[in-house]
């Protein structure tokens, strides 16, 4: 359905591999050895660990498991094996300098570019072999993700740099859209690289709701902190003020108070705050209470999906907003082209048929969902991957970011963290229950 032949296939994945190679390269270049080694938060692993993971996942499941060859270096599976180190932890562990790292990772590859050459791709084997190549482009991809979450984190002079995001084309109207009741069909049965949690499609009833055309701008959530709503327990569940209080939270993770203005600190790069950009790093609790002061609250995680990919005209459902094309610099903010969430406005080709804007990109946007299987899931590759998390600990976060690569984002891409996490390129849309008067 989405190849046009083995060929391509074969040259689709290694452009993917070379794709995300370059970047998990990019990100651990730009820093000295120490700063690759190093700890810049406890919510995070030293850049070194993360990058001989994405090796040694890679050794697992495609040198050893599609290509059957032995094993690289079967002494290192426990150290970067995530389940057995808490990422705190990982810093002690006796890692794999960078040198060490960087020829592991090359020794890896090289093999995994040789089973490519040579794996079946045809017949019974093509979902299974195409699937674990696309499985680990992603797992990179999502590593590349955390990695640059890891430079937000780190401290001193800007070492990466990207241009600016496009400007909005034309005038800015900030509005509601309804999204009418009725049938909807969430997840996927065919995208070729759709992980196990986002299958299968099946069909639910949506009633009618309402859901902002844009994710909530820096200017908005301004309000909300100058008001005081930081202070005021009324805006806040139970278990977000708690932990307002805990960690004395008063504004989104990276914004710095200068007198009576704000600033935000942008990768080392400290700018006044764009008033219609996204609002970026703040938590579920406080998307959460932010919602809750606007008179409104967070979408359910189908809704947000039906939002996106929902055409009414056909009541078919799209890959992604703007139809079933692959994501191209006119439709989204992915792939850390740029190193902040674009304005709003920006990027009016990627509106859904019922003109839901920057769905995809810019922001994760938290939902008020928390982490099920759908009806008829099976596990796969792994329980590891997605079933043990399921359960009330995680919110969802659907849309992906500008850190988000495209090859791990789509309409039906599910994210989940703890409720607490604002390290993460995380913001918020607003949506709210359809008015009787509304939805005929
Ligand atoms: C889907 C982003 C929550 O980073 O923990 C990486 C992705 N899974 N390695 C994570 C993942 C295994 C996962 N998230
Ligand atoms: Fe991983």
């Amino acid at each position: 359905q989405m190849f046009d032949g083995i060929e391509t296939l074969r040259d689709r994945v290694a452009a993917d591999l070379a794709r995300s190679r370059a970047r998990s390269t990019a990100l651990t270049d730009a820093v000295d050895d120490d700063d690759l080694v190093k700890q810049h938060s406890k919510l995070m692993s030293p850049l070194v660990w993360d990058f001989a993971h994405i090796a040694n996942q890679e050794e697992l499941w495609l040198v050893r498991d599609v290509g059957g060859r032995e094993p690289v270096r079967h002494d290192i599976d426990e150290m970067y094996d995530a389940f057995q180190h808490p990422r705190a932890d990982r810093p002690a562990l006796p890692l794999l300098s960078p040198v060490e790292t960087r020829s592991y990772v090359r020794e890896v590859r090289d093999k995994v570019l040789d089973v490519l050459a040579s794996t079946p791709l045809e017949g019974r084997r093509l979902v299974e072999n195409a699937f674990a190549f696309g499985m680990i482009v992603q797992h990179e991809q999502q590593h590349n993700e955390t990695m640059l979450a890891t430079h937000q984190l780190r401290t001193g002079e800007p070492v990466l740099h990207a241009d600016s995001p496009p400007a909005p084309p034309g005038p800015v109207v900030d509005e509601e859209i309804l999204v009418p009741g009725g049938p909807f069909t969430l997840g996927t049965s065919v995208e070729p690289w759709a992980l196990d949690n986002e299958r299968p499609a099946h069909q639910v009833d949506v009633p009618a709701f309402v859901i902002d055309k844009y994710p909530v701008t820096n200017s908005a959530y301004l309000e909300f902190v100058a008001a005081g709503g930081y202070d005021q327990e009324r805006w806040w569940s139970a278990d977000g003020w708690a932990y307002r209080q805990k960690a004395n939270l008063t504004s989104p993770r990276f914004w710095l108070r200068d007198g009576d203005r704000w600033l935000r600190n942008g990768f080392g790069l400290v700018e006044p705050l764009v008033p219609d950009e996204p609002v970026v790093h703040v938590c579920f609790y406080e998307a959460e209470a932010f919602a809750a002061w606007a008179g409104k609250r967070l979408p359910t995680e189908v809704e947000w999906e039906k939002a996106a990919r929902h055409d009414p005209a056909t009541g078919r459902s799209r890959r992604y907003p703007w139809g079933d094309e692959d994501p191209g610099p006119q439709h989204a903010n992915l792939g850390q082209r740029h190193l902040r969430p674009a304005r709003i406005g920006a990027y009016p080709a990627g509106e859904s048929p019922l003109g839901v804007a920057q769905l995809i990109g810019d922001v994760w946007e938290w939902t008020s969902s928390d982490f099920h299987a759908y009806p008829g899931f099976v596990a796969f590759p792994y329980r590891e991957y997605s079933e043990v998390f399921f359960g009330p600990d995680y919110k969802m976060l659907r849309g992906g970011s500008f850190g988000a690569d495209a090859s791990a984002c789509r309409g039906t891409f599910r994210n989940w963290d703890y409720p607490i996490r604002r390290q993460i390129f995380s913001g918020l849309r607003l949506a709210r229950d359809a008015r009787p008067d509304e939805s005929q």
